[in-house]
């Protein structure tokens, strides 16, 4: 057993900051382009690290839950700038990381687990017949990932999960682990075969020389497409495979994994491995929740999550003296930006960047270009949050959109638009905040990313109409989560749902603990930020913040309900992705009708995900 310090550097990136993109409004109201240029250094004043990382002998960095968001978070609101690097700023940190880690004779692997796509325009915003995250995969690839492993929206469609299995693992050479995941391909005779999407698990030598096992295992999924196979985590520990790959003692265990290190699967996993190596250390990197976690399911093991879309990356270390002692681990959330990046590789604005990063970020505003991801619908009057304002309220961006944009969308080339109505639809249909400013195709995609169709019951009583969004938010969404839809889109939809409510839990308590009221005196320094409290020793956010704010919202919303007279009927409308609930809820509400899917009518042509950039178009140029 080998006596050794590992350090883990568990880096979050969050939002990449679009410095000084300076925004130009087109000739034409309805037909800009945001000009967005590489800004060669952070245009806000960015909080740096308040210490230096702790190396140890073994590191490594961790991305996770990157969904796309590969040029960073570009908006001026807080949080945003402390996530304002982008994967080139990331490349070049990454490279300076490594030659420090020579410098100090001690090893340094870069990790990622999962959920590379579904988040941004850069990965999902091509053109009819391409695949989503194929091209945002090439430059993931330039990066010298150690590990890297499957997430589940790398599997809710058969091209998608294709698309990895064939262009981006074998880039990976026996890296891309997929322990309990397969996918269905033809075989060189032309019959159905089913094979591991990657490598079941690896074993290597480091820079050092220590001996690594690893694997990559993805939660109980059942959300994945035809032709892709995830076998539970419990099962696969049954394996002969299995057996065998952990049966030799390495110096320790590496497992990289698309689940959550707090209330998950992971024990299933690591029990075993426990009970054959009682003092190996073990060393846990998962994602899926978004958020940032730590937890030591026992003394010689440490477990860390990095946090969502490339706000967060992490990092952690071992100090293993002796086979009956404690193994100190260290871990840390860095803020995704070039004022990280900077201080943590002790260069400055002119010596940070590298070819290679350089490379990385022009590329992807090539493709941004490409994909015309800066087309300007209108110009954003000011901020709306999705869960940091209370829902209804002028800042809330769910008040925005059901009360203020979708009458104005849904009522062009509409023959319905003049009869009195109740708009409803789930709070789930909304992704992330809309920030004051130039309001893209980009954003639109950002936000408000569900293709759902509006539907209606015509000539309903005002006064049972109105009681039907009170009564679906007393039943609740989870109805609904329960029947899981046989739709792809729905099951997307359902498991974003849950991590959602995981993300805003986490949100919320740190609000309630560190936010603006909490913080006191100290607060007048900070910007907005994570405020993170996991189950590990020490302080892991690597600059410290005050709490963003955090409001509950209610799982459906609607507009505001006209100004007739109780008997008045009335369009319902609706998003076709609550019908069946709907429906329930209206029978449950009247006895005269009982109302099934031929009273329901389509409404409009416009789908939800065209209404934001439809009223911009409207109101805010
Ligand atoms: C399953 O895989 C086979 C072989 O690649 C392919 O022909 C078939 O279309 C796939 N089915 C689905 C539903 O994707
Ligand atoms: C492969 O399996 C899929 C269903 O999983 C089926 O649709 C397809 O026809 C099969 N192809 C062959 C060549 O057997
Ligand atoms: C996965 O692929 C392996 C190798 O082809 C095969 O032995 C195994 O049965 C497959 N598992 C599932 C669940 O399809
Ligand atoms: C980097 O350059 C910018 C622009 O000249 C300047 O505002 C900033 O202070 C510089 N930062 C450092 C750390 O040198
Ligand atoms: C919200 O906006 C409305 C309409 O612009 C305005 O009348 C109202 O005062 C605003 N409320 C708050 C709290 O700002
Ligand atoms: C409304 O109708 C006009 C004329 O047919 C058409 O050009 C326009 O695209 C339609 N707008 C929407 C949002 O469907
Ligand atoms: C604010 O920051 C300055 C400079 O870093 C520091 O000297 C001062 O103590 C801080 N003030 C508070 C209230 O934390
Ligand atoms: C609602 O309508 C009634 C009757 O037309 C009118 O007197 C009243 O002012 C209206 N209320 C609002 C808030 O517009
Ligand atoms: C080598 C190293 O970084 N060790 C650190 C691991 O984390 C613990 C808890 O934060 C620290 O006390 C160790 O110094
Ligand atoms: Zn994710
Ligand atoms: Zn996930």
């Amino acid at each position: 057993m080998l006596a050794f310090r590992t350090g883990v550097l568990a880096f979050a990136v969050s939002a990449l900051a679009c410095g000084d993109a300076h925004h130009k409004r087109g000739q034409d109201h309805a037909h800009g382009h945001v000009h967005s240029v590489k800004r060669e250094y952070p245009q806000f004043p960015l909080t740096p690290p308040y210490r230096p990382l702790v190396w140890g002998d073994f590191n490594v960095i961790h991305t996770t839950d990157t969904h796309g968001w590969l040029l960073g978070h570009q908006k001026a609101t807080w949080p945003e700038p402390d996530y304002s690097g982008d994967l080139g700023d990331f490349a070049s940190f990454v490279t300076h990381m490594k030659q420090i880690a020579i410098e100090k004779d001690v090893d340094l692997l870069v990790v990622d687990t999962g959920d590379l796509h579904d988040g941004t325009g850069l990965s999902d915003g091509f053109p009819a017949g391409g695949v989503d995250g194929h091209e945002t995969n090439k430059f993931l690839a330039q990066l010298p990932f150690d590990l890297m492993t499957v997430g589940n929206h790398e599997l809710y469609e058969y091209a998608d999960a294709y698309d990895t299995y064939k262009n981006l693992v074998p880039h990976f050479n026996g890296r891309y682990l997929a322990s309990n995941v397969n996918i269905t391909v033809l075989d060189l005779d032309g019959k159905n075969v089913s094979v591991p999407m990657g490598d079941r698990f690896a074993k290597f030598s480091t820079m050092k020389g220590r001996k690594v096992t690893s694997l990559g295992v993805i939660f109980d999924f059942t959300g994945n497409a035809l032709n892709t196979t995830v076998q539970f985590a419990s099962d696969m520990v049954k394996e002969q495979w299995f057996a065998e790959a952990i049966a030799d003692e390495p110096d320790l265990f590496l497992l990289v994994g698309h689940m959550p290190v707090s209330d998950d699967y992971w024990p299933d996993v690591f029990n075993v491995i426990r009970a054959v190596h009682p003092h190996t250390p073990i060393l846990i990197f998962g994602g899926h929740s978004h958020i940032r976690d730590c937890q030591q399911y026992d003394g010689r093991s440490m477990a860390l999550e990095s946090g969502r879309y490339m706000e967060t990356v992490g990092a952690n270390l071992t100090n293993a003296k002796d086979n009956s002692n404690d193994i100190a681990f260290d871990r840390r959330y860095l803020d995704q930006n070039r004022v990280t990046y900077e201080y943590h590789t002790g260069r400055g604005n002119f010596t940070f960047d590298t070819l290679g990063g350089r490379f990385i970020t022009s590329g992807l505003h090539e493709l941004e270009k490409k994909y015309d991801l800066d087309y300007l619908y209108g110009t954003a009057p000011q901020d709306y949050f999705l869960t940091g304002a209370s829902y209804p309220s002028n800042n809330s961006l769910l008040s925005l959109f059901i009360a203020e944009a979708a009458p104005v969308a849904l009522a062009i080339n509409n023959s319905r638009s003049s009869i009195p109505n109740i708009m409803i639809t789930n709070s789930g249909s909304q992704r992330f905040d809309l920030f004051k400013g130039p309001f893209s195709k980009n954003d639109q995609l950002v936000t408000s990313p569900f293709e759902d169709a509006f539907l209606y019951i015509p000539d309903l009583k005002f006064s049972v109409a109105n009681k039907v969004l009170p009564a679906l938010n007393k039943a609740g969404a989870a109805e609904r989560r329960r029947k899981r839809d046989v739709f792809e889109r729905d099951l997307w939809r359902n498991d974003d749902e849950e991590i959602r409510a995981i993300f805003n839990a986490w949100v919320r308590e740190m609000n309630e603990r560190a936010g603006m009221e909490k913080r006191g005196n100290e607060a007048g320094n900070l910007t907005l930020g994570y405020v993170t409290k996991d189950s590990c020793p020490g302080a892991g956010d690597d600059t410290m913040h005050i709490s963003i704010p955090s409001y509950d919202i209610p799982d459906f919303i609607g507009s505001n309900a006209p100004n007739v007279t109780d008997d008045t009927p009335i369009d319902l409308v609706f998003v076709d992705f609550i019908e069946e609930q709907l429906l329930g809820i209206l029978n449950g509400l009247q006895s005269e009708k009982k109302y099934a899917d031929s009273d329901v009518k389509p409404y409009s042509d416009v789908v939800s995900n065209q209404i934001l950039g439809l009223y911009a178009q409207q109101k805010w140029n």
